[in-house]
């Protein structure tokens, strides 16, 4: 077992829906330590920036405003395998699709509305966790 680090985003179709703590309980359900989190309203360069990798895709001005349409959760998740654990409590992209007992299966509205956000490799977790996290705002 390897101690990680992976990077999350509560979306704003949750935030709306008054969700943050109901995310944040199956987070921890499934073995993640919340270990930083701040409430913050993302700006249109920081989504633009944060999402660059898919600003090619057909729903990328979507996806861009959808995530600057209300406010996010970001947080530093800690655990045994985190990056892996993480994208397999958030379940596949589109909820129909997810497992039961997912995040995205449970509480997510849309293959874009989708509640969470997870980063996909270690590598990208570090990328990410700096993008929004000095070091000394993360306390595991
Ligand atoms: P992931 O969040 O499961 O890693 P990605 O393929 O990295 O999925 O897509 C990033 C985000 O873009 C998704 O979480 C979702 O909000 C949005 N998205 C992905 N595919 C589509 C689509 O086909 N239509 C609309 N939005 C999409
Ligand atoms: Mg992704």
């Amino acid at each position: 077992m390897t101690t990680e680090r992976t990077f999350s985003i509560i979306k704003p179709d949750a935030t709306r829906r008054n969700l943050t703590g109901a995310v944040t309980k199956l987070l921890e359900e499934a073995g993640l330590r919340v270990v930083a989190s701040k409430r913050i309203h993302l700006s249109l360069r920081q989504a633009e920036e944060f999402y660059g990798v898919h600003r090619e895709r057909p729903f990328f001005n979507d996806l861009v405003s959808f995530m600057i349409s209300g406010p996010v959760v970001v947080q530093v998740l800690e655990g045994d395998n985190a990056v892996a654990k993480n994208r397999d409590v958030m379940g596949a992209t589109n909820p129909a699709n997810a497992d039961a007992g997912t995040i995205r299966k449970e509480l997510a509205e849309s293959i874009e509305a989708n509640s969470v956000h997870g980063s996909d490799s270690l590598e990208n977790a570090a990328t990410e966790i700096a993008f929004f996290f000095k070091p000394d705002e993360i306390v595991g």
